[in-house]
């Protein structure tokens, strides 16, 4: 074997045992750099005689060019190796479920609300709003509720102190009812009339089944010629919509409030099932029962004459109901408190997609 032959032996078995790309540059400069073992054969070509060359030199010149090759093709295998590994470590897993995005719900009470927005638009009614902070005026004295009524004593209202009296010596107060949201419509908007006004109001009262704060909506309808059908059909209407059933039945029983005159309170007939109240059917029926559900009455012609329309030209009808027991009855709750403790668990239960918005051509809870 002659010594390039053994050189060459030597540099394959080293290129083939580098582990990583520095090994390979090291022995890059030991055989091919200035100072290199095939550098120095390649300087001995030139002390040579023209036959020694003739011989000596294409061997020297194959030995440059074999291991030039070798150490490309070992260079390459390892950056191969060594982009597999970082391509392996850096993988994303398309298969794995995305971190789910918190999403918030829509809280019952404002779900029902839109229910009841939707059903009495298509009625014509248009939803009107106020503000929660009122005069005593507006809350009581317009809606013929006098000084004596216990309405307004201390332990119902929320009372401002009376230095918060407006500008005509009013006293200030929470709104007890939304009522004051329909005075101000009357005040200010010319018959007919048909709202619905929503929102929250304020008593002083706190126990399993009321809360300081609650929500109501109310309804006014003024025009000429309004009488007690146009009340009972309005709210059969509005109940068959709600409820999603046409069997429901209502009983209007003779009461009194100091705003409507007549006034009846609005039955509506149950059944007991499994616990939880079912609306529908003939409270008189076989299990079926009958539950109070909404107050209501002609406009008392007091209450229009305050608001400065004449009542022998405009007569109307109004009602009022709760929105939270609205919401229990249709969706199950039967603690009237979780409602406003923000317990998430509650809300993602009972809460509503923000998608699932109310029509009545989908079906209004859908
Ligand atoms: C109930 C009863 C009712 C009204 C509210 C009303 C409003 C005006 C004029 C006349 Cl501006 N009436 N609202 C009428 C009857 C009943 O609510 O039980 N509420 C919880």
């Amino acid at each position: 074997m002659s010594d390039i032959q053994a050189i060459q032996i030597r540099l394959m078995d080293d290129i083939a045992a580098a582990a990583d790309l520095d090994a390979i540059e090291t022995l890059r400069v030991a055989a091919l750099g200035k100072a290199g073992s095939i550098t120095a054969l390649l300087k001995t070509l030139g002390g040579m005689t023209p036959d020694e060359r003739q011989a000596k030199g294409p061997e020297i010149h194959t030995l440059r060019e074999t291991v030039t090759a070798a150490l490309g093709a070992r260079k390459a295998a390892l950056d191969a190796a060594a982009l597999d590994i970082r391509l392996a470590a850096e993988a994303i897993d398309m298969s794995l479920p995305a971190d789910p995005a918190p999403r918030g719900s829509v809280h019952p009470v404002s779900q029902v609300m839109d229910e009841l927005a939707e059903i009495f638009a298509d009625m014509g009614f248009a939803v009107a709003t106020g503000p929660e902070i009122e005069d005593d005026w507006r809350n009581f004295t317009a809606l013929n509720i006098p000084e004596t009524h216990p309405a307004r004593a201390m332990h119902d209202t929320f009372y401002f102190p009376s230095q918060m009296n407006d500008a005509d010596g009013r006293a200030m107060l929470l709104r007890t009812h939304t009522s004051p949201v329909q005075i101000r419509t009357m005040m200010s908007q010319e018959p007919p009339i048909r709202i619905i006004a929503p929102g929250r109001v304020y008593r002083s009262d706190s126990d399993a089944t009321h809360t300081p704060m609650f929500h109501q909506v109310e309804g006014l309808v003024i025009d000429r010629g309004i009488h007690m059908g146009h009340l009972k059909w309005t709210l059969e209407t509005f109940l068959k919509a709600y409820f999603e059933r046409d069997d429901i039945v209502l009983r209007l029983r003779p009461s009194y409030f100091p705003f409507t005159e007549p006034s009846a309170e609005v039955d509506v007939g149950y059944a007991q099932e499994k616990g939880r109240r079912i609306v529908g059917g003939n409270g008189d029926d076989e299990g079926h029962a009958w539950m109070e559900l909404l107050g209501s009455g002609m406009v008392n012609r007091r209450v229009i004459a305050n608001c400065g329309l004449d009542p022998d030209e405009w007569q109307g009808f109004a009602f009022g109901v709760g929105v939270d027991r609205l919401a229990m009855l249709k969706y199950g709750m039967d603690d009237l408190r979780a409602f406003f403790d923000g317990d998430l668990r509650w809300l993602s239960h009972y809460g509503f997609g923000a998608l699932s918005v109310p029509t009545l051509s989908g079906g209004i809870s859908a």
